[in-house]
């Protein structure tokens, strides 16, 4: 073995200032058979189907009519999470057995009336359609709640229930663990730094240029130093935002390209529907605006499975659970597979060349 340190060969440790946590890099590990669980390929799906519950025209289980949409619909989830009025827990009988209040509302937001579109098949205007409703809903639910998380959820090895293409938004009386970490940890460093930690960090990466995947004026997409997940990115804006509604008119639409152009990648990854789960995470809301949240930075994270193919993802089981993450190939590597991947995605690819 060489004793000069190559990343793509030496296992090490990375750290997440975001969550205080290491990830344990492996890269050689790559080269191991792997006989174990194949995913089922994503299947074709209709594009519209009345039993499907989020389409438009359905009836859903409850009884409810989806109004005949033509651009996005939202509606209360009917199967909440997080209910508005609700019992509040008692004092704990011992203090190892604390709870606290849980009030929210859970909403569903379909981004197309298609069921076989998705997001790197939608037009910009489309895509910008989403992000002003995203925006619309931050405000919205923000103007009661101190977190309004916005998630997706693609293809069904994310759990994903309804091909349907949609996100969700979960917002709650309190912070939940992931955002709140990183409150705390982002705070930190602003009081000792003087800069927003993500601010810095675009910096640097950005004079490294080696995890970067896509850019465009107003945004880059990258593979965070950390990843944990195999292929997955952090979406940052160049300019220092609190909250996805704080985007102008520009950014929302250099938005809707850098989206499109990072889904397509990803899609051509493998040459299929990628997985993965997103979401928005930025200055907290509700009776947190009132405080001063210059520490954050707005940013949204793409978590996607896979690993080797189409069919062969990522586990987070053994090691990962009970001890920390791991992950097989570095973050420059993985952000060099998915630069070098075209931007034109490949179903449009195979039409034109059928033409
Ligand atoms: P997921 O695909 O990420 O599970 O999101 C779909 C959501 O849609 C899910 O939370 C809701 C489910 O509760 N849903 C309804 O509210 N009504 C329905 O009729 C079907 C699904």
């Amino acid at each position: 073995m060489s004793s000069i340190f190559n990343p793509k060969e030496h296992q090490h440790i990375r750290f997440n200032p975001l969550k205080g946590e290491w990830v344990l890099v492996s890269a050689h590990r790559m080269k191991r058979p792997w006989k174990g669980q194949v995913e089922k390929p994503s299947e074709e799906v209709a594009r519209h189907d009345p039993k499907n519950p989020l389409c438009p025209g359905a009836t859903r289980p409850n009884g409810k009519v989806n109004p005949d949409y033509t651009s996005t619909f939202v509606f209360d989830n009917d199967f909440p999470a997080l209910l508005k009025n609700t019992v509040e827990p008692g004092e704990p009988e011992h203090p190892l057995l604390k709870a606290a209040s849980a009030e929210g509302t859970c909403q569903v937001m379909c981004f197309h009336p298609w069921s076989d579109i998705t997001l790197p098949l939608m037009s910009l205007e489309e895509i910008k359609t989403v992000i002003d409703k995203w925006a619309e809903l931050i405000i919205d639910l923000g103007s009661q709640f101190r977190w309004v998380q916005v998630f997706e959820n693609k293809g069904a090895v994310m759990g994903c229930s309804n091909p349907h293409p949609h996100c969700q938004v979960w917002a709650s009386n309190f912070m939940p663990n992931e955002p709140r970490v990183k409150d705390q940890l982002q705070r930190e460093y602003y009081i000792k730094e003087k800069v927003p930690m993500l601010v810095e960090y675009l910096k640097v990466e950005l004079e490294k240029g080696e995890r970067i995947v896509v850019e465009n004026d107003k945004w880059v997409a990258l593979v965070p130093w950390w990843a944990a997940w195999p292929y997955e990115t952090m979406l940052l804006p160049k300019r220092h935002v609190l909250r996805l509604q704080d985007l102008t008119e520009d950014e929302r639409k250099a938005l809707a390209d850098i989206m499109k152009r990072l889904l397509t990648k990803y899609d051509n990854l493998f040459e299929t529907s990628f997985p993965y789960s997103m979401g928005w995470h930025g200055a907290p809301t509700g009776d947190s605006a009132k405080e001063d949240n210059s520490h954050w930075q707005l940013h949204a994270l793409y978590l996607p499975p896979l690993l080797r193919s189409a069919t062969v993802k990522k586990f987070m089981v053994g090691y990962e659970m009970l001890a920390q993450p791991q992950r097989d190939l570095t973050a420059e590597q993985a952000a060099e597979k998915l630069r070098n991947l075209p931007d034109v995605h490949y179903k449009v690819q195979s039409q034109e060349n059928n033409s």
